[in-house]
């Protein structure tokens, strides 16, 4: 695994509003930079779900008051594959306040924003010459050219329309691979229009594996194939699609265009993966992709024990499927045993799924 980084803002004080009567309402913008050859000639700007209005969740702040900074606008993770052993990386963030600036131009002119800032890396990359000077001379040359990217977003805000959202500031950090600490603290000041924000957070790298939060819908459709899968290793889903992890591929097929295979219990022993999604249970076999109505799958009972040779487990509305041997057992989870809550023997665990408010640990 390559090294990852992190940039996580945790924490939202208004010291001094700017609004004059009762409260301010602020929202960040948050862009992440990454630099390296996994991005090199793509796309340098990780963007947010959410950079409009109430993106900290409570929007009506009076001075003093401290909030969380919700994951999905605060944190940035990305994995970094260094260009020999140069790679930059970093986060940019933008304070505003809202008042009554349209929340759809808000967003465009983020999106426009992000735009800017690619172009201008892109520009700088392919203007530059691989040696130390110039690719430090980038980070530079980024810091300033931020000032220019907010002025963008201004004028995209409409500054002749009535009482426009108010910008209060923006700060940056951005960092070579070398520099990279393993954990330090971020604390960023926002002074504008009379008012005081700080941000609060930390960054660094992260060691012994990552969890990615990864957007199914940054993910491109790659169609449906009933082979092909001697290579896949991982297979899950969620809402209309499945995702099997393939090579280094992770191909998102649509769970509703693909052929159902009919319902067999007796599975066969080539069965390597299995997950559930609406209606169905899917497992790969061999190169196969099967797909089964769970619904006329023959429920065989519920059996507390006996799960040395157990595979395979996942979960579908009322039912519980392990695959033993070559063959597919539904069962009734409503009817399994509950046996209490065990938060230690983690190890004996051979496999865990998760079905309602319940985690089923299969141990043997
Ligand atoms: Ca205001
Ligand atoms: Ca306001």
């Amino acid at each position: 695994m390559e090294k990852a980084f992190s940039f996580a803002l945790k924490e939202f004080t208004i010291k001094k509003r700017e609004d004059w009567i009762r409260y301010d309402e602020p929202y960040l913008w948050v862009f992440g930079i990454h630099l390296d050859s996994n991005t090199l000639g793509n796309n340098y700007v990780i963007t947010i779900d959410n950079p409009g209005h109430k993106n900290l969740g409570k929007s009506k702040l009076t001075s003093g008051k401290t909030i969380p900074i919700p994951p999905d606008v605060g944190r940035i993770i990305m994995e970094v594959k260094p260009i020999g052993s140069f790679a930059l990386t970093g986060i940019i963030i933008f304070a505003w306040e809202e008042d009554h600036t349209e929340n759809k131009k808000v967003i465009e002119a983020y999106h426009e924003s992000a735009k800017l800032i690619n172009e201008f890396i892109r520009t700088s990359v392919n203007k530059m010459e691989i040696n130390d000077n110039e690719k430090r001379d980038l980070k530079d040359k980024l810091k300033k050219k931020i000032k220019d990217i907010y002025k963008s977003a201004i004028k995209f805000y409409i500054p002749t329309s009535w009482d426009q959202d108010d910008f209060i500031g923006y700060e940056s950090k951005i960092v070579f691979l070398d520099e990279m600490p393993e954990n330090a603290e971020l604390e960023f000041h926002f002074k504008g229009d009379n008012a005081h924000y700080v941000v609060k957070g930390e960054y660094g790298c992260l060691v012994g594996g990552v969890i990615f939060l990864i957007n199914t819908k940054d993910l491109g459709y790659t169609g449906i194939y009933d082979t092909g899968w001697n290579n896949a290793r991982l297979m899950t889903g969620t809402g209309n699609y499945f995702y099997i992890l393939r090579g280094d591929e992770i191909i998102q097929m649509n769970a509703k265009t693909l052929k159902a295979t009919g319902v067999t219990d007796i599975i066969g022993k080539e069965t390597r993966l299995m997950t559930a999604l609406g209606e169905y249970v899917y497992v790969i076999r061999g190169d196969e992709l099967i797909q089964m109505n769970a619904k006329t799958l023959k429920a065989t009972g519920v059996t507390d024990t006996g799960w040395t040779t157990a595979r395979l487990m996942t979960a579908l509305g009322e039912y519980v499927y392990v695959i033993r041997g070559d063959g597919l057992i539904q069962m009734n989870a409503k009817k399994l045993k509950a046996t209490g809550v065990r938060n230690s023997s983690g190890k004996k665990m051979k496999l865990i799924t998760a079905l309602g408010n319940n985690i089923l640990a299969l141990f043997t």
